[in-house]
């Protein structure tokens, strides 16, 4: 017995050391992403107690001193000895690699998500860990520090509560980034509270001077996180269409509402994780609703029996749509392991929903029919819009449609050393190509506000002359035709005015390359130029401020006095080519702004900017400046 607890002993020892040798392996990364993931793993925990119906409510607060501390109001984790093991179940749970639900006896499962990679590793990668177990009158304790317990569990008073309490801080000589961002965890524990309906989270941030809090109680559960998803939108009609049931041990929710844009926002989930890239029970659900729609229109003689069904995207053009499905044994394909394989996901999605939408659909007319009229536009301007590709493409293949008239190209050709600015305005156009430098920046002036392609049908976007310039000009492609191969610039630069018009330029601009090319944001090529926003003039000498901030610094540099000449500049159209060159455009000395996308959180489109001085100067972390909710600020 005392032997084989020894090898017990060094076995889980050398887990958790793998784990700390390789914990990229075991958390995806050591960034702030990895980091994060920290918190959820523990979160996830104390959810599945609550899905097994015995949490309702869960505490998570980043502390002063950057740890993490999880609270549930759960039945407490089984505290006696494991036979096997020969330690407490806190113990296993803590230093076992994947305890989660496979470890023996007793009956010891976890319930909801048999996902993760569990609490050990958490443990593995923290400084320090501690746990509070609440349970049958007591409090019990225990502590670890790099993951080896420095006491076994032990009794430290009494309570009449049950619970679990977990608090770690994560190794800060294993992550890159220790410090806890409180929007990104905030993000996913409103997606949590969406996914399990019912349940009550609060989020504190008790770090000094930043102490702020959020609650999240759903009742509606994914109901109320499709009208989320439409909240600045008007809705085609007021009902949400709801689906939920079990079939072979999947079980299955489903919640779905149209809108008037023509931007299909459908997110699904696999026991509360989101699963980007869809799987079985993403393709389930678009069989289903692509075949009743068709049955349902053809059924009311929307549709001719001759004329062609209409296509799942015509349907989903639009459409907000939750699917959750929960299933004992998910199975994760593909490159980046979030798509679901398991087939017996797509059939438990596919009847559920057929099921119950032909039921909506036939207790709802008014709403079928509003939903069917859209799918008929949609496939028509789908139908348009194909002729005009078309077009384009053969025109490709035949001349090699001509670059943009008013496109102002570099000389050099290799797209490594190219940049192209997209100016707005013909007279800032004018001074941004006097002032470029001639073999490697190209200039492209825009002539007023660009269509905003969330509020257009394709057919109408492919026809827009700026748009035509820019997708000439990029020589990639769009959607199904887009080719990374073919970019013609490595950095494409967005310069607009420092006011409010023209951040509506660059947030339409945006909104474009998001939809129709994201890989050029996805890999790094989208920039946006830092006009100033001050000249300041003194004795012949000039300095130039882009934030407040900086204005301020300069004149304290300089003195507060009346030989001071400050200039706000209100558009780029007021500086001349030189001022523009030396303050905005010149690779030396200019700021630019790199766009990033948070792809975790699909539902809510994170656009990040991050600062880069010069242009071989590293990212320069402290320089984060602006996160903007893209998705959420379309409508300004
Ligand atoms: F795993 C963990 F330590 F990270 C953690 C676990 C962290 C937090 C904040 C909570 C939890 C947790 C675990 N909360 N509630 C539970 N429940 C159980 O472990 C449990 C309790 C009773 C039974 C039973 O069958 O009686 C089974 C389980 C899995």
């Amino acid at each position: 017995m005392s032997k084989d607890y020894g090898a017990d002993q060094i076995q889980i020892l050398e887990g958790l050391e793998a784990v700390r040798k390789r914990p990229g392996m075991y958390i995806g990364s050591t960034s702030s992403k990895g980091l994060h993931h920290l918190v959820y793993e523990i979160v996830d925990n104390a959810v599945d107690e609550a899905l097994a119906g015995y949490c309702t409510e869960i505490d998570i607060s980043i502390n002063p001193d950057n740890s993490i501390t999880v609270i549930d109001n759960g039945r407490g984790i089984p505290v006696g000895i494991n036979k096997k093991k020969g330690v407490s179940s806190v113990e296993v749970v803590f230093t076992i690699l994947h305890a989660g639900g496979k470890f023996g006896g007793e009956g010891y499962k976890v319930s909801g998500g048999l996902h993760g990679v569990g609490a050990s590793v958490v443990n593995a990668l923290s400084k320090w860990l501690e746990v509070f177990v609440h349970l049958d009158g007591k409090k019990y304790y225990q502590r670890y520090e790099y993951g080896k317990p420095v006491a076994p569990l032990k009794v430290i008073g009494e309570t009449q509560e049950t619970g679990t309490i977990v608090s770690f801080l994560p190794d800060a000589t294993i992550f890159e980034e220790t410090i806890f961002d409180f929007p990104t965890i905030k993000s996913r524990m409103r997606e949590m509270a969406f996914l399990t309906k019912g349940i009550k989270i609060n989020l504190f941030d008790k770090r000094e001077g930043q102490e702020k809090e959020q609650h999240f109680h759903y009742e509606g559960g994914i109901r109320e996180y499709v009208e989320y998803l439409n909240e600045n939108k008007i809705t085609l009609y007021p009902e949400i269409i709801y689906c939920e049931g079990q079939k072979d041990s999947v079980y299955v929710e489903v919640a779905m509402q149209h809108n008037d844009t023509y931007i299909e926002g459908c997110y699904s989930f696999v026991n509360n994780i989101t699963t980007p890239e869809g799987g079985t029970h993403y393709t389930g659900f678009k069989n289903a609703i692509t075949k009743t729609f068709n049955t349902y229109a053809k059924q009311m003689k929307f549709i001719k029996d001759t004329d062609a069904p209409l296509s799942g995207e015509d349907i989903r053009e639009g459409l907000s749509a939750i699917i959750s499905i929960k299933l004992p044994e998910p199975q994760f394909e593909g490159q980046t392991k979030q798509k679901l394989g398991n087939s017996e996901a797509r059939g438990a999605v596919e009847s559920i929903v057929s099921e119950q939408l032909t039921y909506f659909l036939e207790q709802n007319p008014s709403v079928a029919k509003t939903i069917c009229d859209k799918a008929i536009l949609a496939q028509r301007a789908r139908d348009a819009a194909r002729k005009a590709r078309d077009l384009t493409r053969r025109k490709t293949a035949l001349e090699s449609m001509s670059l943009p008239g008013k496109l102002a190209d570099c000389s050099d050709k290799d797209p490594k050393n190219c940049e192209i600015f997209i100016v707005e305005g013909d007279s800032a156009g004018g001074s941004a190509k006097t002032a470029r430098s001639r073999a490697t920046q190209a200039i492209l002036p825009l002539r007023g506000k660009i269509l905003n392609v969330e509020k257009s049908r394709l057919d109408k976007i492919l026809v827009n002359n700026e748009i035509k310039a820019m997708i000439t000009a990029f020589g990639t492609g769009i959607s199904e035709d887009f080719n990374i191969d073919k970019l013609r610039y490595h950095k494409i630069i967005i310069m607009t005015d420092a006011d409010v018009d023209g951040a509506h330029i660059s947030t339409l601009m945006l909104t474009f390359l998001y939809r129709f090319m994201p890989d050029l944001i996805k890999k790094g090529y989208v920039y946006l130029a830092q006009p100033p926003l001050y000249k300041i003039e003194k004795n012949k000498q000039v300095w130039y401020a882009y934030t407040d901030k900086e204005l301020d610094s300069i004149l304290q540099e300089i003195g507060r006095d009346n030989n001071n000449k400050i200039q706000r500049y209100k558009g780029l159209g007021e500086m001349d080519p030189e001022q523009l060159w030396e303050t905005t455009m010149d690779p030396e000395r200019r700021v630019l702004l790199r766009v990033t996308v948070d792809e975790e959180n699909s539902s809510e489109i994170d656009i990040t900017f991050n600062t880069l001085m010069g242009d071989n100067v590293e990212p320069r972390k402290e320089f984060i400046e602006a996160n903007a909710k893209f998705a959420k600020n379309l409508d300004i």
